[in-house]
């Protein structure tokens, strides 16, 4: 068992299926106002997912919500053209405030068509990857792909 424990921050605009996304992964360890923290095991490695739900976009971008990340989760509605437009803003941001890291751009296409055409022009640390939020399997092997990025670093 690996004994480091790693940060991963769950972001997105309100309603974009962050905690329906984290719901996956365990059952909430502790709450506090403003983040629910989530333990995953993976491969033997500790993840703690930090979920910003109810947060404004400046609060989750507070150093201590972000300090020590490990990765990033960046959650976006793809039928809502601005959540894609905060994603785009967070991830910007996240990178500056605490570190570029492996970052996962989670496309939660709510159980309808995948989008069209998937965002480009991202920086090189970014995996776009489409999934419903509702269906578990999709979602784990996204977060999956993304600590193992995480690990081999
Ligand atoms: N059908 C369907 N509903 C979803 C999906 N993802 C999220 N929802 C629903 O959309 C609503 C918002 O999802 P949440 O997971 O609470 O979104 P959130 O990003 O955590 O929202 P805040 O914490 O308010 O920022 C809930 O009613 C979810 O059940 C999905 O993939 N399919
Ligand atoms: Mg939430």
């Amino acid at each position: 068992m690996d004994t480091a424990q790693r940060k991963l921050c769950l972001m997105g605009d309100p309603g974009v299926g962050k905690s329906t996304i984290a719901a996956c992964l365990d059952q909430i360890r502790d709450e506090r106002p403003g983040v629910s923290l989530h333990r995953w095991i993976h491969a033997g490695s500790e993840f703690a997912v930090w979920d910003s739900g109810g947060r404004s976009l400046l609060d989750t971008l507070g150093q201590t919500f972000l300090a020590g990340a490990d990765g990033y989760i960046v959650v976006a509605d793809p039928a809502r053209g601005e959540s894609l437009d905060t994603a785009r803003q967070l991830i910007r941001h996240a990178f500056e405030l605490a570190g570029r890291r492996p970052t996962l751009l989670l496309l939660n296409r709510f159980d309808g068509p995948p989008p069209a055409a998937l965002p480009t022009d991202l920086p090189d640390d970014v995996e776009v990857r489409v999934a419903s939020a509702a269906r578990c399997d999709e979602v784990l092997a996204a977060i999956t792909s993304l600590a193992e990025r995480i690990l081999a670093r």
